[in-house]
């Protein structure tokens, strides 16, 4: 009755994805769980947490010169994705057990950065964002999930509009972002860890990071005071709620962007990583038709944020179907969700010998996952590798996984986990030739 996991089935010649129809290839890895997610637009849902969370933040930035850009398509080329940002062709990010692949020229983005090159090239306005649905295989638990979403913003100044005037008019531009009241660690910036490109001057690279930074932490600024506010309204005394908020900027690395940070908001007594960002590389402006030009992007994660905001407990929620979930959330409305019932969990336990001559592509942990997924879908809450280890004598390696079935919705029967359990076990031995325990 239960579908049979991609790995088995005889690949089909086509696949449509949003209503176009790609050729398949060795590199088509898209399975039938993720398929559907794909036309969901949880983002577009103005009833949804993800789509009150994107309208907040383009209110915030309606009025200051961006376009706001939302109905891209997930699919887009590999050469959109990686090859036009620069990303080395041995990246991890580029394989097959970290991409949903349609076919070896087009995949399922990764992030928003997949739309810079289209961005840069059509937009009217200075600056843009871009909010849609990103993919990558992952693994599962309480905060990721196979799909999710981010939002994207992107400014550029152009030398030969601005000429001599450029550095007065980035100024001004940073005076005209409106002030917050954020208390912000920023390191003195380190020029040999994370330096600056060539072709801007030590003065534009810092107006141009300045402006970045600045007008995150008013992105930030509203998010998260909006979360306080929510948590207020719902009765709680938290003391974190009279702190005022707090950030720090932390150097990253993106094949795209010089200088790159990450910004980290103080939530709850840990940091949280909510967005990379940098100055980006004059490769990809020119590769765009802009010529002459600087400017800064940045890629926020929604999901994570949404979930403080709204108090919602697991990521899977945002994809379920139960109207008691939909129902509790409106337009323009940051309310904690209610939790409809909370029913147990189960786990159960697989344990398998993985094959002693080294398979030509060996057992991922993401393989596993999804394997999984496509079995028992969103009754999964988590897969975890428990146990690994090498037998002394013949050298084979045993894993054991842990997986914890939890409906969002009803509660399971043991029989019916079971059935899951025994198919999970099946799939795994046929598509890995791993013999089970
Ligand atoms: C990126 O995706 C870059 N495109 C960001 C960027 C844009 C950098 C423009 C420079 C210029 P990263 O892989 O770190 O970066 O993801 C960005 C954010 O997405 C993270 O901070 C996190 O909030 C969120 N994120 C990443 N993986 C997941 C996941 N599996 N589930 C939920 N959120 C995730
Ligand atoms: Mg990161």
């Amino acid at each position: 009755i239960l579908a049979r996991s991609y790995a088995q089935l005889p690949k089909p010649k086509e696949i449509t994805v949003n209503g176009s129809t790609y050729a398949t290839d060795g590199w088509t890895n898209i399975s039938s769980s993720i398929l559907p997610l794909t036309d969901r637009k949880l983002h577009l849902d103005a009833n949804h947490p993800i789509g009150i969370l994107r309208s907040l933040v383009e209110k915030r930035f309606s009025g200051l010169g961006y376009t706001f850009y939302n109905e891209f398509q997930p699919v887009v080329t590999t050469h959109e994705n990686f090859d036009v940002l620069g990303f080395p062709k041995d990246h991890p990010g580029r394989s097959k057990s970290d991409t949903y692949y349609v076919n070896e020229t087009h995949l399922l983005r990764t992030h928003t950065s997949a739309h810079e090159l289209e961005c840069f090239t059509q937009c009217p306005t200075p600056g843009y964002f871009i909010s849609a649905d990103v993919y990558r295989r992952d693994e599962i638990d309480r905060t990721h999930y196979p799909a999710f979403h981010q939002m994207e913003g992107a400014r550029v100044w152009s030398r030969t509009e601005h000429g001599a005037g450029l550095e007065s008019k980035l100024e001004a531009d940073i005076q005209a972002i409106p002030k917050t009241d954020i208390i912000v660690e920023d390191p003195s910036y380190n020029a040999v860890t994370n330096p600056k490109q060539d072709f801007m001057t030590d003065r534009e690279a810092e107006l141009v990071g300045t402006h970045l930074k600045r007008t995150l932490e008013l992105l930030v600024n509203e998010v998260f005071n909006e979360a306080k506010e929510s948590a207020r309204l719902a009765g709680s005394q938290e003391p974190y709620l009279n702190e005022p908020l707090k950030v720090r900027w932390v150097e990253a690395y993106f094949p795209w962007t010089a200088p790159s940070w990450e910004i980290e908001v103080w939530w709850k007594g840990e940091w949280l990583e909510c967005c990379g960002c940098g100055v980006v590389r004059e490769q990809v402006l020119t590769n765009s038709g802009l010529q002459d030009t600087i400017g800064w992007a940045f890629g926020v994660g929604l999901d994570r944020i949404a979930m403080i905001l709204f108090g919602i407990p697991d990521i899977r929620l945002f994809w379920t179907l139960d109207e008691r979930f939909k129902l509790q959330f409106s337009e323009g409305k940051i309310t904690t969700f209610k939790p409809y019932s909370k029913y147990p969990g189960t786990t159960r336990d697989v344990s398998f010998w993985l094959p002693l001559a080294a398979p030509e592509a060996p057992l991922h942990e993401n393989d596993l996952m999804e394997i999984v997924r496509n079995t028992a879908g969103d009754l999964v809450e988590s897969v975890k590798l428990v146990d690994e280890f090498v037998h002394p004598k013949t050298g084979r390696v045993s894993q054991c996984y842990r997986v914890n079935y939890q409906s969002m919705d009803r509660s399971l029967t043991n029989e019916e986990i079971n059935v899951y359990q025994e198919m999970v076990r099946s799939e795994l031995a046929e598509a890995f030739q791993v013999e089970l325990r």
